[in-house]
């Protein structure tokens, strides 16, 4: 019965196919996201409702809430914090304004590549962030990933910092990324994800910036033209749980929960792994210009007074220690 207010089904196949039973009096848990249930995001809540089934003989059951349906990522997470939703898959995003130390990740340029980014939030300077979640009335299951980010814009196919003066761009609403983007000249509009399609088709913003699973899973190319591969933050995602929830659980019951964050992170990866393999040429065939070597370094460069700032708001030896791993 809980699949059929889902409207996409899929639960039910992902339980059926794994075989796991259903308990004969399951407990339904509200699980909220802001992409496609095709997304990384839904592939990921997918195969952590699948294992989390398995690892407790049926007794939770998680219905789905893709697409926004439950507003906003903000307005997710304040949802966590009051009780009214057990479980968001959200981008770090607006994470800051609840949880100051995830601000450090969001930093412009901190990150090589995909498996130095990974390599940081599943050790002991990503558990420690997720050690925080508790103060601040939240906890958080495991770290996912939403990808690195990149430029989409309908005035100019952007290769030099210059070219982004004057452009309003929409970026998240995380005052680390308002200041890079005011650094390079930009005009940067801070609005929640959902409005974020319609502000671009009537042109309300130029641009926005998303990693290429989220530009492909929004169909971002119907609205915009060029797509400049800056890479300019990599956006990490998060498995956030309702305290109220977390606290009826049993100790082997916050394992399994825990456990099974991991296995959806995982398959999140391969997901995100799957959209930058044929993502870029998808894009192009819908129509983007595609910028392939945007000038990083010059990017790095024009963001200087930023890190200057966030060098004395962050701990620069923190700073350094994730530069510099290896
Ligand atoms: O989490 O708000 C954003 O741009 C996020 O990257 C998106 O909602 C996916």
């Amino acid at each position: 019965a809980a699949t059929a207010v889902l409207g996409t089904g899929l639960l039910a196949v992902a339980l059926l196919g794994g075989g796991a039973a259903i308990a004969a009096d399951p407990i339904t848990l509200k699980l909220g996201y802001s992409l496609p249930p095709t997304s990384h995001y839904g592939v990921g809540a997918d195969a952590f409702a699948k294992a989390l089934a398995e690892k407790t003989d049926g007794k939770y059951v998680v219905e789905m809430f893709p697409s926004n349906a439950l507003g906003g990522e903000r307005e997710m997470i304040e949802g966590a914090q009051f009780g009214t939703i057990d479980l968001v898959v959200t981008s770090t995003g607006p994470v800051g304004n609840f949880v100051p130390d995830t601000l450090t990740f969001d930093i412009p340029f901190l990150f090589r590549d995909y498996a130095h980014a990974r390599g940081v939030l599943d050790g002991e300077i990503g558990q420690a962030v997720l050690d925080k979640f508790p103060e601040r009335g939240l906890i958080a299951l495991a770290w996912g990933e939403n990808g690195f980010r990149h430029l989409t814009n309908n005035k100019v196919a952007v290769t030099e910092p210059e070219d982004v003066k004057g452009l309003k761009i929409r970026t998240m609403q995380n005052d680390v990324h308002m200041r890079a983007f005011t650094t390079l000249g930009a005009l940067p509009t801070p609005m929640a994800f959902p409005e974020v399609f319609t502000a671009m088709q009537q042109g309300t913003i130029d641009g926005q910036e998303n990693p290429i699973p989220v530009i492909v899973s929004g169909n971002f190319a119907q609205v915009q033209k060029y797509l400049s591969l800056t890479g300019h933050v990599y956006s990490p995602a998060l498995f956030i749980m309702a305290p109220s929830r977390w606290d009826e659980l049993s100790d082997a019951e916050k394992t399994a929960f825990k456990e099974a964050a991991k296995i959806g992170a995982d398959a999140m990866r391969k997901q995100v792994e799957t959209f930058e393999a044929d993502g870029i040429a998808k894009l192009e065939a819908a129509g983007m210009t595609v910028v392939e070597h945007p000038d990083g370094a010059r990017f790095a460069e024009a963001l200087a007074p930023a890190y200057a700032e966030y060098e004395k708001r962050f701990d620069p030896a923190l700073i350094k220690r994730i530069r510099e791993w290896q």
